[in-house]
C-alpha cells in the first residue's frame, strides 16, 4: 500500500484545495492530510486565517479524498510524521517546489502543479472590503506601524493626519514610498476618507481625537494612554459599543503569541497562587524626544506605563486595594524613572519604567510553587522559564515572534473590524480601563490634569 501525505491551511476551502488533494490521493492507496492550527500558521506568518480549525477539517473530510485527518502544530512535524505512520511520498502544490527536498531524504518527494487563478488569498481579499485606515499623527511610531501594517491583511493605510507642519516634512521624508495623502487642517475632512484610524499623536489629543473618530462611526486603534481619566476611558468604549465600531488600546505585548501563552501558562495553576508580578519597561529616551522635552505630558509614566501595567492587569485583575508612585524627577518636572507599587488583597505587584534610567527588561510572576520569568525584552515574550525551588527543574518555553510585534496587533484590530476570530480578550475594555485608572491617580497626583 502507497501512503501518501499532504498539509495545508485549506482557509475558505477552493477549488485549488480539491485538485490537489484529488491528485495527491491519486498519487497513491492511502491519504494522510495534515491541516494546521491557528497557532502554528501565526507562528509562521499566515495571521489572517479565517476558517477556524473545525471547519478547515470538515470541508477536507467532505472531498471524501482523505483517510486520515491529522493536526499539524510545529515545525518539524512533517519528519515525525513521515516516519510515524510511515508515509512514501510526501506532496503539496508547486508553490512550494524546492522548500520541501530535504524530506527526500526519508521518501519521495512530489511538487503537483498548483491551480491557477485561485487562492485563499484571492477569497479573502473579495469577502471583505479593504479596510482604509488613517495615521493621526506621523511620528516614528506611525511610521513604524506602516512598515508593519504590510504583513497583516484587509487594509491599505491610505492617509494621514497631523496639524503640525514639522513633524509631517519629516513624515513625507522617511515614508515616500508608501504614498500617503497628509491631512493638516481639517480633521473631520480626513476622517471622511477612512474607515479607522490608528491614533499615534501625542498623548493629551487621545481622548479627543478618539472621540470625534468614533462619534463618525470610525473604528479606533489608540496608543497608549487611552486617556487620563477613567471616566473618558469608560465613556470611549461606551461610545464604541454605541456605534457598533471596535476600539482598541495599542498595548502591543497583550496581542503577542508568546504573551498569551505566558498568561496560560500562569493561569493553568503550575506556579501556585499568583502573589506578585514584577514588570519593567525601560528604555534610554532621545534627548530630543518628546518624552523629554514635554514638560507637561513627558517623562517615563505616560510613555511606557501603559506597558508595564498590562501583564499586572491581566494576570493580578482589575480590582486593585491601592496604588502608590515614586518617582525620579529631572529638571523639567517630569518623571525620568517611576516605581509603581499596586496593593491587591492576598497580591502585590510592582511595574518600574525608566526614560532616562536603564533596568533589566524582565517580568517575573511569583506564586507559591514556582515562577515565571519573561527575559528582556518581556514585552516580546520570545523565551519564558518556569522554575521551582529545585533549581534543577526549569521549563523552557521559545514561543515564535516575528517583526517588531506591532503585525500582531494590527492583525487583531483587523479581525475584530471583520468579525472574525475570538471574542475580545487578549486586552478587554475593562483591563484598559483599569489601567486608565491608575494613569488617573498619577496624573491627578502630579498635577497634570
Ligand atoms: N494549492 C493549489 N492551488 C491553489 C492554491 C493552493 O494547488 N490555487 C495547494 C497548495 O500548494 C498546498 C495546498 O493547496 O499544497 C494547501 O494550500 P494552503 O491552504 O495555502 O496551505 P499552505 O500554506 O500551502 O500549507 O505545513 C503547511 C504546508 O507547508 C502548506
Amino acid at each position: 500500500m502507497t501512503k501518501v501525505i499532504t498539509y495545508g491551511t485549506f482557509d475558505l476551502f477552493h477549488e485549488g484545495h480539491y485538485k490537489l488533494l484529488e491528485r495527491a490521493k491519486a498519487l497513491g492507496d492511502y491519504l494522510i492530510v495534515g491541516v494546521t492550527t491557528e497557532h502554528f500558521d501565526e507562528a509562521r506568518g499566515k495571521f489572517n486565517v479565517i476558517d477556524p480549525i473545525m471547519k478547515r477539517i470538515e470541508n477536507v473530510k467532505n472531498t471524501g479524498f482523505a483517510d486520515m485527518i491529522i493536526v499539524e502544530d510545529h515545525e518539524g512535524q512533517k519528519i515525525e510524521d513521515i516516519q510515524k505512520y510511515g508515509v512514501d511520498i510526501f506532496t503539496l502544490g508547486s508553490d512550494w517546489v524546492g522548500a520541501f527536498d530535504y524530506l527526500n531524504a526519508l521518501c519521495k518527494v512530489v511538487y503537483l502543479e498548483r491551480t491557477p487563478n485561485i487562492s485563499s488569498t484571492m477569497l479573502r481579499g473579495s469577502s471583505f472590503k479593504i479596510t482604509k485606515v488613517g495615521l493621526v499623527g506621523t511620528g516614528r511610531i506611525a511610521e513604524r506601524f506602516l512598515a508593519e501594517a504590510r504583513y497583516a491583511s484587509g487594509l491599505a493605510v491610505i492617509s494621514a493626519y497631523n496639524p503640525d507642519m514639522e513633524s509631517v516634512k519629516n513624515f513625507k521624508k522617511n515614508c515616500a514610498e508608501y504614498e500617503i495623502e497628509v491631512e493638516t487642517e481639517d480633521y473631520a475632512r480626513f476622517l471622511k476618507s477612512v474607515d479607522a484610524v490608528y491614533i499615534a499623536s501625542t498623548h493629551e489629543t487621545h481622548y479627543e481625537y478618539a472621540k470625534i473618530a468614533l462619534n463618525a462611526g470610525k473604528h479606533v486603534l489608540c496608543e497608549k494612554p487611552l486617556a487620563f481619566t477613567r471616566t473618558e476611558s469608560e465613556e470611549l468604549y461606551k461610545l464604541a459599543a454605541y456605534k457598533g465600531v471596535i476600539l482598541m488600546e495599542a498595548i502591543k505585548a497583550a496581542y503577542c503569541p508568546g504573551f498569551q501563552q505566558l498568561l496560560n501558562v500562569v493561569q493553568s495553576g503550575k506556579i501556585g497562587e499568583i502573589k506578585d508580578v514584577e514588570a519593567c519597561f525601560s528604555r534610554i529616551a532621545r534627548i530630543e524626544s518628546r518624552e523629554r522635552t514635554d514638560a507637561r505630558y513627558g517623562g517615563a509614566f505616560l510613555e511606557y506605563g501603559g506597558n508595564a501595567l498590562m501583564p499586572i492587569i491581566k494576570i493580578l485583575g482589575k480590582d486593585y486595594e491601592s496604588v502608590t508612585f515614586d518617582s525620579i524627577d529631572n529638571e523639567l518636572g517630569t518623571d525620568d524613572y517611576t516605581k509603581i507599587q499596586i496593593r491587591y488583597k492576598d497580591a502585590m505587584a510592582t511595574a518600574k519604567v525608566g526614560m532616562a534610567v536603564k533596568s533589566e527588561g524582565q517580568l517575573i510572576v511569583a506564586g507559591t510553587k514556582g515562577y515565571v520569568i519573561a527575559q528582556s525584552p518581556w514585552w516580546l515574550t520570545e523565551k519564558f522559564d518556569v522554575r521551582y525551588e529545585d533549581e534543577n527543574l526549569i521549563e523552557h518555553y521559545e514561543p515564535k515572534f516575528i517583526g517588531d510585534g506591532l503585525r500582531y496587533e494590527i492583525s487583531e484590530f483587523m479581525a475584530k473590524i471583520h468579525g472574525i476570530g475570538e471574542k475580545n480578550y487578549k486586552l478587554t475594555a475593562g483591563e484598559s480601563i483599569a489601567i486608565t485608572g491608575i494613569v488617573e491617580e498619577f496624573t491627578r497626583k502630579r498635577g497634570i490634569i
